[in-house]
């Protein structure tokens, strides 16, 4: 029999173990680090040079997995490895929209690598927030051949080992998926091909033993807006300040428990978002009212500021009287971001000449 003392000493070991792992796993889930009395287990995590990906990567090589960190910029990859160690983590470069180069990538894997057990589809992009009419084609085709067909083709071709192994696939989706906003049109169709195909990849591996996720979070702080935006280095900070967004750690985090649970469990979808959003209303066209379509920002911006009196004050300023008015730091993006009207950002335009 196992005394008091015993078992609350068991219990502080065991939550010491999980203390890197933000709030600890319920008690019946299994041990994630996957260290002890098995044969280490390996992850291939696309897109593992940045966000989401990176920290997968650290996340599992922590817990004891055998890492295959794929990705465009070598160099992020090999300074991975630097911090890891080559027994934990191997680098896989390649362009997810190259199938020549994903397939001679896999053939030339480490042994000690060949084995996959899970297979995370994390690369993806969202390029522009503007309304459909004022996007780029090329940007469309760039997010299809990246989040849809880049996912399906590794997909496709790590199915055979991953049903020998009985494995599981998890593919980052997106709220997007399921919630379109303004400026959303390409990237949130991707989404939801992303979290249908997971769903229908479920039911076609229906008694193999492959799990299929599809996660889709909300805002998260990583370097998605950065490349969203081209390089608005202020656009992605006016985004994430003060929202107390999800990190790349929390969706690393949550990765890393549905790898651990038992094999009979499946997630089949998880949704999280950071707790300082959440929905807003649908949006009403008057047509004494005409105005163009507001992009993400501009919404989520625009719902803030319509309970700021401070702002609402500038704008009343900028209608009445805009020769007071100095636009902030000369930035028209700026003016966009926080859902501003037309006239607003002529009056930028006419200020900075
Ligand atoms: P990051 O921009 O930080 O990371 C994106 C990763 O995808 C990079 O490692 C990048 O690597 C890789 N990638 C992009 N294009 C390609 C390509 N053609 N071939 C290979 N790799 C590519 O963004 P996140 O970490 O935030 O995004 C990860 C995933 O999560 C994406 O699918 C995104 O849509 C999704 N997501 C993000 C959310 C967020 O708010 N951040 C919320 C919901 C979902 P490299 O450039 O080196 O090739
Ligand atoms: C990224 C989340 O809300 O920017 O997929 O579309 S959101």
């Amino acid at each position: 029999m196992i005394s008091r003392t015993a078992k609350r000493q068991t219990k502080t070991k065991s939550a010491s173990r999980y203390s890197s792992i933000r709030g600890g796993f319920p008690r019946r889930i299994q041990n994630p680090e996957n260290t002890e009395n098995t044969k280490r287990k390996t992850v291939l995590i696309t897109g593992a040079t940045s966000g989401f990906g990176a920290a997968m990567a650290r996340r599992f090589a922590q817990a004891g997995w055998g890492v295959i960190a794929t990705g465009r910029r070598t160099e992020r990859l090999r300074a991975l490895v630097d911090e890891l160690g080559t027994e934990t983590i191997t680098p896989a470069p390649f362009d997810v929209r190259d199938v020549d180069a994903i397939n001679a990538t896999l053939s030339s894997l480490p042994e000690a690598f060949r084995g996959i057990d899970v297979l995370i589809n994390n690369a993806g992009l969202a390029l522009g927030t503007a309304p459909a009419p004022e996007t780029r084609l090329d940007d469309w085709l760039r997010m299809i051949e990246t989040n849809v067909t880049g996912l399906v083709t590794l997909t496709h071709r790590l199915l055979p080992t991953l049903i020998e192994r009985k494995g599981l696939i998890i593919n980052l989706s997106s709220v997007a998926a399921t919630y379109p906003y303004p400026g959303g049109n390409v990237y949130g169709a991707t989404k939801a091909f992303v979290r249908q195909f997971s769903l229908g990849l479920r039911s076609d591996l229906h008694g193999t033993g492959v799990r299929v996720t599809s996660i889709e979070p909300g805002l998260a702080k990583t370097e998605f807006t950065l490349v969203r935006t081209g390089g608005d280095e202020a656009a992605s900070d006016a985004l994430y300040k003060g929202a107390d967004p999800l990190t790349a750690e929390d969706i690393a985090n949550v990765v890393c428990w549905i790898a651990s649970l038992p094999p009979h469990v499946n997630i089949n979808r998880l949704e999280l978002m950071p707790v300082s959003q959440s929905w807003a209303g649908f949006q009403v066209y008057h047509d004494h009212v005409p105005r163009r379509a507001m992009s993400r920002h501009e919404a989520d911006a625009a719902a803030l500021e319509s309970s700021s009196v401070e702002l609402n004050e500038w704008r009343n300023q900028v209608a009445t009287k805009p020769d007071t008015v100095k636009t902030h730091g000369g930035s028209r993006a700026w003016l966009a971001r926080i859902g501003l009207n037309a006239k607003a950002r002529d009056l930028h335009d006419r200020q900075s000449g």
